[in-house]
C-alpha cells in the first residue's frame, strides 16, 4: 500500500529520525490502523536513554495511540473497517496462568507494542485484533490514545493500590501518568489528596482536578510538608510517578503507620530505605504495578463514555509526525507538558 512516516528508533542516546517505510501488510488476525493521534510518554524516554530496551532495530516507537481501522484481516471480527480504535499496547499470550487469571499485564509470554513489535508513531500501525478496542463517540483520538497507557495505567496503579472512600493520598510526579492518577483517586473517593511536583503549572492542574493541597518540591521538602497536612502522621497512600530513586525513597517516608507506598514510575536505580526495620515497625506495604489488564482497558473506556473525565487539561500539545523529536525535548527539559500529542 506504498509508504508511510514513522518515528523510528535506531540506537540509545541518539535522537530519532523521521523515515520512509513501507505501510505494513495485513495478515489474517491484523488490523491495520490508520493512527491519527499518539502520546509521549516518559516510559519512551527511558528507551531513548537506552534504560528500557527495544527488541529489535529499527523500531518504530511509541505505545499510546488510537485512529482509524483501515484494513481487517480475514479473520478479524471485533472491529470493522472505519472503526474509532484505541491500540492496548500489552501482546499477552491469552493461555498462561496470568492471562487465565484476568491478569494479562503479568503474561509468561508478553510483548510489547513499541518495545518488540513497531508502535504508535506512524502513520499506520499493525496491531494484533486481540489489542484494538473501539472508543466511545464522545472520546477524541487524542483522548483515545491517552486512555491506553496514561489513564490506564493510573486505573491500573489506584486499583493496585487498594484505595478506600476517605484515604489520604499523596501523589510524587504530576505529569502524564501522575495527574491521570490524581483523577482516578479523587473519582474513587479518596478525601485528602496531596500533589508534589517542581513546576507550579502542574500543581495549578493538580488543584483544578481536585488536589487539595500541592507541594512544590524545589521549595519545600515532601516529606516533612505531607506530614505537616497530615497531623504528622503521614498518607494512606503514597505513589511516585517519576522513576527517580531520590523520589521514590522519599514517597516511601510519607507513607503512615499501615499504609501503602506504590512505585509506578519506571525506576531503574537501586533504592535504599534503611533501616529495613522503619517499615516491617511501620508495616508499611510497597506495591510496584505494571502496565494494566485488558480488562481495565475496557472498564476505563466504557468510563469514559459515559462519565465525566477531564483529559481535555492534560493534552496541552499537539504536534505533527515530523516534530517528534522536539516532542521528545519538551517532555525531557522544560518539564511545562503533561501530555505532548503527535498527530500524523
Ligand atoms: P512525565 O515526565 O509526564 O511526569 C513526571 C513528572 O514528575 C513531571 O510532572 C515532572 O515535573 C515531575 N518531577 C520530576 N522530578 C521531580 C521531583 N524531584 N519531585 C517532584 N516531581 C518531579 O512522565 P509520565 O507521567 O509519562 O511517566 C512517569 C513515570 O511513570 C515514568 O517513569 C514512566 O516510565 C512510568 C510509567 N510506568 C508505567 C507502569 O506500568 N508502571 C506506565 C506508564 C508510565
Ligand atoms: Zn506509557
Amino acid at each position: 500500500m506504498g509508504q508511510m512516516k514513522a518515528v523510528v528508533f535506531r540506537e540509545a542516546r541518539r535522537p530519532v529520525q523521521v523515515e520512509d517505510m513501507p505501510t505494513p501488510s495485513v495478515g489474517d488476525t491484523d488490523v491495520l490502523v490508520r493512527i491519527k493521534a499518539a502520546g509521549i510518554c516518559h516510559s519512551d524516554l527511558h528507551t531513548l536513554h537506552g534504560l528500557y530496551p527495544v527488541a529489535k532495530v529499527p523500531m518504530v516507537l511509541g505505545h499510546e495511540g488510537a485512529g482509524i481501522v483501515e484494513k481487517i484481516g480475514k479473520r478479524v471480527t471485533n472491529v470493522s473497517e472505519g472503526d474509532r480504535v484505541t491500540v492496548d499496547y500489552v501482546l499477552s499470550c491469552g493461555n498462561c496462568e496470568y492471562c487465565n487469571a484476568d491478569r494479562n499485564n503479568l503474561c509468561n509470554d508478553a510483548k510489547y507494542y513499541g518495545w518488540n513489535f513497531d508502535g504508535t508513531w506512524a502513520e499506520y500501525m499493525l496491531v494484533q485484533a486481540s489489542n484494538v478496542f473501539r472508543l466511545p463517540k464522545n472520546v477524541s483520538f487524542a483522548e483515545g490514545a491517552l486512555a491506553g497507557c496514561a489513564v490506564v495505567t493510573g486505573y491500573h496503579t489506584m486499583k493496585i493500590s487498594g484505595i478506600k472512600a476517605g484515604d489520604s493520598v499523596a501523589i510524587i510526579g504530576l505529569g502524564g501518568v501522575g495527574t491521570q492518577l490524581l483523577q482516578w483517586c479523587k473519582i474513587y473517593g479518596a478525601t485528602r489528596i496531596i500533589g508534589v511536583d517542581i513546576d507550579d503549572d502542574k500543581l495549578q492542574l493538580a488543584s483544578k482536578l481536585g488536589a487539595t493541597a500541592t507541594v512544590n518540591a524545589r521549595h519545600e521538602d515532601p516529606e516533612s510538608a505531607v506530614k505537616k497536612l497530615t497531623d504528622g502522621k503521614g498518607v494512606d497512600v503514597a505513589f511516585e510517578a517519576i522513576g527517580r530513586r531520590e523520589t521514590v525513597e522519599k514517597m516511601i517516608l510519607t507513607v503512615k503507620k499501615g499504609g501503602k507506598a506504590v512505585i509506578v514510575g519506571m525506576c531503574f536505580d537501586k533504592i535504599s530505605v534503611t533501616p529495613v526495620y522503619d517499615l516491617m515497625a511501620k508495616e508499611i506495604e510497597i506495591r510496584n504495578p505494571t502496565d494494566h489488564t485488558k480488562s481495565e482497558v475496557e472498564e476505563v473506556l466504557g468510563f469514559l463514555g459515559k462519565e465525566k473525565y477531564d483529559l481535555s487539561r492534560s493534552i496541552t500539545q499537539r504536534i505533527p509526525i515530523e516534530k517528534a523529536t522536539q516532542g521528545l525535548q519538551a517532555l525531557e527539559k522544560t518539564g511545562k507538558q503533561v501530555r505532548i500529542v503527535i498527530e500524523p
